[in-house]
Parts: structure tokens; C-alpha cells; sequence
């Protein structure tokens, strides 16, 4: 390639965006660069890709240089504009926002939502894999080693995303829970052994009607196939998209990922789940993983800590914690929804 191709050729190359800058959001982006450069110890080099605005950007500049003085560590950033970005997703997002937005119609600002969706067309055609993160994220271990995970990566696997730590897909589930008792989409990760070991009796009795369901062809049996592909031992809560790991050579190559992306489809996904969602991109994540697991790498919750507790203040609280355990040593804390990150 070009010269400066060659320059900037790194294996650890990240994603952000950062537009619309309030003092909020100002404060967050600070903590982000903050915590990743502190944590970046010597070794290969990083490269950080800021999607960002005219005025945002300023600020963005100026963090990073005075972190990069202050830790004394090299990193490479490139800034992009948010507005060109948005231009290259637009089919996607207009795809998907009557979906999965809480506005009716499109704007600009939607694409930021989205964005993750078409990373392959706006990341060098050359660039194997790129993490996205939501500047909300703080670190708490050397970013490298969440590149580790993609060495795990099945064949299949396009992007690797942590599970929801919130009842929100339990609550928007709520209809087709409802007509599907004993189905784990929307159910904390981590069922109690009782639920487990009824899992496990369900998944023996149903080996028996599999033939028959494939003879029938009804929609309510072939669900209840779907449903018993692997031997799951936890439940499906919904994915998180404040950390994405993307298989960008893979994403470009997969007609399978496309056509999902078509209308059409999203419409079959959404209406087989009586989904209407708010989350953007990971709204998409979480029903493309309940219908097509072999796609979507799960990441552990220490690489996306979320510390989001609206719902446990609006009706969820008697559930709220078992969707909010995360056990382990968390390397990524997630301050969603304005969340403080602890100390
Ligand atoms: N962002 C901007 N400018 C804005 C708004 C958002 O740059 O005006 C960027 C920023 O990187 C931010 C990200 O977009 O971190 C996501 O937006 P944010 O407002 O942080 O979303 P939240 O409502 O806090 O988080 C919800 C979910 C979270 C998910 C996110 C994106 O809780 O888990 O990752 O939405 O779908």
C-alpha cells in the first residue's frame, strides 16, 4: 500500500466516537483516554480512530496530547468526520431506526447508534480487526490484551460482544415471553441450578419431537428447535454493545451478515420476537445472536462492566441483580447511563 499505510500499520486498532461534546461528555472522554493510556504499558503500538465533529475534536486533540505527555506513552490517532461516516452507513441506519430508535424518523444524530453496523465500509479496507468502544468506557488492565480474545474467535465468528447486564430485553420481551414460557432469551446469564437442571430435562424430552417438528414445518416448532441447538447452561439476557470486537475481514466477506442487514429481514427478526427496541446497534446484536449464535463471540462481562441500575428503580428490582452480576476481575468498567465508575 502507500507509504503511509505502512507507518500507521498496527494490530490494535480502536474505534470511538466522540460528537455533539458537553461538559458531560467532555469529562467522560478525559476519564477514557485517561485510564487507556495509563494502562497501555510499552509493547506494539496503539492506534486510536476518534469519530468526532469540528468542535468536539478540539477537545479531543488537546486530551489526548496532554495524556500522552503525561504518561509518556506514544499512541497513533487519526480523527475522522462523523458527518462523512454517517453518510457511509445511511442505508443501514434508515434500515433499522423504525426498528430499533425511539424517534420515528432519521436524523443525522441516529447514525451514531448504528455506526458499528457498517464499521467495515468506513475502517482502511486493509484492517483485519477493530474494537469499537462508547467513551463512557474506563480501563482498568492494557487494552492489548482484549485483542487476545480474538484468537478465541470460532470460524463463524464475526464480532464478540459482553451479555446486557439490565432486564431491559427481559422487558421488551415481555410479549413473546409471555407465549413462549420456557424459552432464556431475555433471562439473566447466570440461572439458578434449578432452572439449569429443567433446562437440561427440556433439552432431552425435545430430542424426541425434533422429527416431528421438521416434518411439520410450524413455526412454533421449529422455534422450539432453534431454542435447543447447543447445550446452554445459562440464559440469553441480550448483548451489550458498549464493546464490540469486529472481524472486519470477515464482516466484508459474509453474505449472511448482509443479508440481515436488508429490511426485510430485520422486519422477519423483530416480528418473530414482538421486538420493538430503543438501543440502536445493540438492539440488532441481540437478535442476531438469539437467531444466529454461531456469528456473535460471547465476551466476558469483565471486558464490559456495565453500572447502569435504571431498572432497578423502574420495576425490575426483585430481578434487577441477577442480571447485574458480573463475576471476576473487571478490566473494562462501563458508566452507561451516566453511571459513576468506582474509584
Ligand atoms: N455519543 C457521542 N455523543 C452523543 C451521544 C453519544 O459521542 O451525544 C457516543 C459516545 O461514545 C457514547 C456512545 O455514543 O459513549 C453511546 O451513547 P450513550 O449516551 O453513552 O448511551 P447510553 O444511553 O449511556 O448507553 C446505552 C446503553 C449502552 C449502549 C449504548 C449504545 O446503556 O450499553 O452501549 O446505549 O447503544
Amino acid at each position: 500500500g502507500a507509504p503511509e499505510h505502512i507507518s500507521t500499520a498496527t494490530d490494535y486498532n480502536i474505534f470511538v466516537i466522540y460528537t455533539k461534546e458537553n461538559y458531560q461528555l467532555h469529562v467522560k472522554f478525559e476519564l477514557f483516554a485517561k485510564s487507556l493510556l495509563k494502562f497501555a504499558n510499552s509493547g506494539m503500538l496503539l492506534h486510536l480512530h476518534v469519530l468526532t465533529d469540528e468542535t468536539s475534536g478540539h477537545s479531543v486533540e488537546q486530551i489526548l496530547e496532554s495524556e500522552i505527555r503525561r504518561y509518556r506513552r506514544s499512541i497513533i490517532y487519526s480523527l475522522y468526520s462523523m458527518h462523512l461516516c454517517a453518510e457511509q452507513v445511511m442505508d443501514i441506519v434508515n434500515t433499522m431506526t423504525p426498528y430499533f430508535s425511539s424517534t420515528p424518523k432519521s436524523y443525522y444524530s441516529d447514525a451514531l447508534f448504528f455506526l458499528s453496523l457498517g464499521l467495515h465500509r468506513i475502517a482502511d479496507e486493509n484492517m483485519e480487526r477493530a474494537i469499537l468502544l462508547d467513551c463512557d468506557i474506563v480501563f482498568r488492565a492494557d487494552v492489548r490484551l482484549l485483542f487476545n480474545e480474538f484468537e478465541k474467535f470460532a470460524p463463524d465468528h464475526l464480532f464478540g460482544l459482553a451479555p446486557e447486564l439490565t432486564p431491559v430485553y427481559r422487558h421488551i420481551l415481555y410479549r413473546y415471553r409471555a407465549n413462549y414460557p420456557q424459552t432464556d432469551f431475555g433471562s439473566p446469564f447466570y440461572l439458578p441450578p434449578s432452572q439449569q437442571q429443567q433446562q437440561q430435562q427440556q433439552m432431552a424430552a425435545n430430542m424426541v419431537s425434533e422429527e416431528s417438528s421438521l416434518v411439520l414445518h410450524n413455526g412454533h416448532k421449529l422455534h422450539k428447535l432453534d431454542r435447543f441447538h447447543g447445550p446452554a447452561k445459562h440464559g440469553y439476557p441480550g448483548l451489550n454493545s458498549g464493546v464490540v470486537l469486529l472481524h472486519l475481514q470477515r464482516i466484508r466477506k459474509s453474505s449472511l451478515y448482509h443479508h440481515q442487514l436488508q429490511d426485510g429481514q430485520v422486519r422477519r427478526l423483530t416480528s418473530k420476537y414482538m421486538f420493538k427496541g430503543h438501543l440502536g446497534d445493540q438492539d440488532f446484536f441481540t437478535l442476531l445472536g438469539y437467531e444466529f449464535p454461531n456469528l456473535i463471540y460471547r465476551l466476558d462481562c469483565v471486558w464490559n462492566r456495565q453500572l447502569c441500575t435504571w431498572w432497578k428503580d423502574h420495576g425490575y428490582s426483585d430481578v434487577f441483580d441477577k442480571y447485574f452480576t458480573c463475576k471476576g476481575r473487571i478490566k473494562m468498567y462501563h458508566g452507561n447511563c451516566n453511571a459513576r465508575v468506582p474509584e
